[in-house]
């Protein structure tokens, strides 16, 4: 039995799937993930020894590469120093200061360790601040596993939401309503309904837990207007997108200003790193300044501090314009490579983020991405793997690319995509 398997068969005894995050069980996709010993740029190399071209970036962490030097040395220095010490520390109203420089909407912000911690409080917070109970998401889009945000469309459009996952009560999902992204009939729909019941409206701003969707030109200004003409709050979940597609996140890049906002992955540079943030007025109503409770042990760790830090401060000197280019490039390279082959695909892309659907698209919603043949998606993975290029192992997952990938890396990896449309098309 091969190393990875050996591992996996080990892990099986004792964690559920063998992950301690279901995508990486490889269920989407089958056979057995790669047990990951190292990282370097925008290189993995396995247990086995064999070394991977990047395409996951840790799920979007990993905007610099894996153990970038300066943020390898810091948190060296850091970490000799302690751990935690369930104390304030300097090195947390520094970081918040620099989030707060690259975004004007985040005028006071709350370090927490996850995405799902951010996004879970973002929403209790506007919940206080408009004494209202529901929520709008999107289908398709994903804010991490609160019980409330684990709900699905229910039978019509804007009708309460039912359970995506077992042991979320009917009650909890009911509060969470689910329409279709970058429908403007939809939303509108939903608070001609309910509008003086709702909250907030969490959004990705570009969604990239479908496959990468961007907004239509007029969606996001839609969706500002909407929810302020309705007193709901505008909570922008950048988790993915925060200081990716821009080193002002996706609020700043397209002009929308939310009144909260959710950030996570390369805030922390690799480390357990979570944020929201937003208006003070609504801030200073989170304990203890306010009445609405959230606290954390790990909360605002010295050493996940340092490395977001380090992160950004790397980042900060970084040419996004140029990701951005280099993206777009990479992305019309990939879909000419398709067309030779006689491949039909969609490539959803915004800068340092990518997915190709195999569909002919156009894919503006996920009712469009569900489209997509994913047995199709399934043998160009595989093809992709056996190149040695190491893709997010589902259909319906955003592809990272950071500013380690070199033109080389990029030109193997448009090589090996069309062997592999060639060879998924059999
Ligand atoms: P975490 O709790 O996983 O840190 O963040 C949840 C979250 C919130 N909001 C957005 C926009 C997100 O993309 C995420 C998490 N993203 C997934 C990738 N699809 C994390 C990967 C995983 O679940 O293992």
């Amino acid at each position: 039995m091969n190393t990875n398997r050996k591992l996996m068969a080990e892990a099986r005894r004792h964690l559920v799937g063998g992950v301690n995050s279901p995508v990486r069980a490889f269920g989407a996709v089958g056979g057995t993930p790669p047990f990951i010993v190292s990282g370097r740029g925008a290189h993995l190399r396995d247990a086995a020894g064999r070394r991977y071209l990047d395409f996951i970036g840790g799920w979007g962490p990993h905007l610099l590469g894996h153990s970038p030097a300066p943020v390898v040395a810091a948190v060296r220095r850091a970490v000799g120093r302690g751990t935690s010490y369930g104390m304030p520390t300097p090195v947390e109203a520094e970081l918040a200061a620099l989030v707060k420089s690259a975004l004007p909407s985040v005028e006071k912000l709350r370090f927490v360790n996850s995405g799902t911690e951010a996004t879970m409080s973002a929403i209790r917070l506007a919940r206080a601040a408009t004494r209202r109970d529901l929520v709008v998401k999107f289908d398709g889009c994903y804010h991490g596993h609160s019980d409330g945000l684990l709900a699905g469309a229910g039978s019509g459009l804007a009708t309460f939401g039912i359970p995506a996952s077992a042991g979320v009560p009917k009650a909890f999902a009911r509060l969470t309503l689910t329409i279709p992204f970058n429908d403007v009939a939809a939303l509108e729909d939903v608070f001609r309904r309910q509008g003086r019941t709702i909250a907030a409206v969490i959004v990705e701003p570009v969604v990239g837990n479908m496959g990468v969707i961007v907004p239509r030109p007029w969606y996001l200004d839609s969706l500002r207007r909407i929810t302020k003409s309705h007193g709901a709050l505008l909570i922008m979940d950048e988790v993915m997108t925060g200081f990716r597609v821009a080193w002002g996140g996706a609020q700043v890049r397209d002009g929308i200003r939310p009144d909260l906002t959710t950030l996570g992955k390369v805030i922390g540079g690799g480390f357990p790193v979570g944020a929201y943030g937003g208006r003070a007025d609504l801030m200073g109503l989170v304990s203890p300044e306010g009445p609405v409770y959230q606290a954390g042990t790990l909360s605002g760790n010295p050493v996940a501090m340092v490395a977001g830090l380090a992160t950004l401060r790397a980042l900060a000197k970084r040419d996004y314009d140029a990701l951005a280019r280099t993206t777009a490039s990479f992305c019309a390279r990939l879909r000419a490579a398709a067309l030779r082959s006689g491949a039909e695909v969609w490539i959803g892309e915004t800068c340092g983020m990518f997915t190709i659907f195999f569909t002919r698209g156009p894919v503006w919603n996920a009712a469009d991405a569900r489209k997509s043949d994913t047995r199709r998606f399934r043998r160009f993975f595989h093809a992709m793997l056996k190149a040695g290029v190491l893709l997010p192992p589902s259909q319906f997952e955003a592809a990272f690319l950071g500013f380690a990938h070199t033109k080389k890396d990029l030109d193997y990896a448009v090589t090996a995509a069309s062997s592999s449309f060639r060879e998924g098309h059999t």
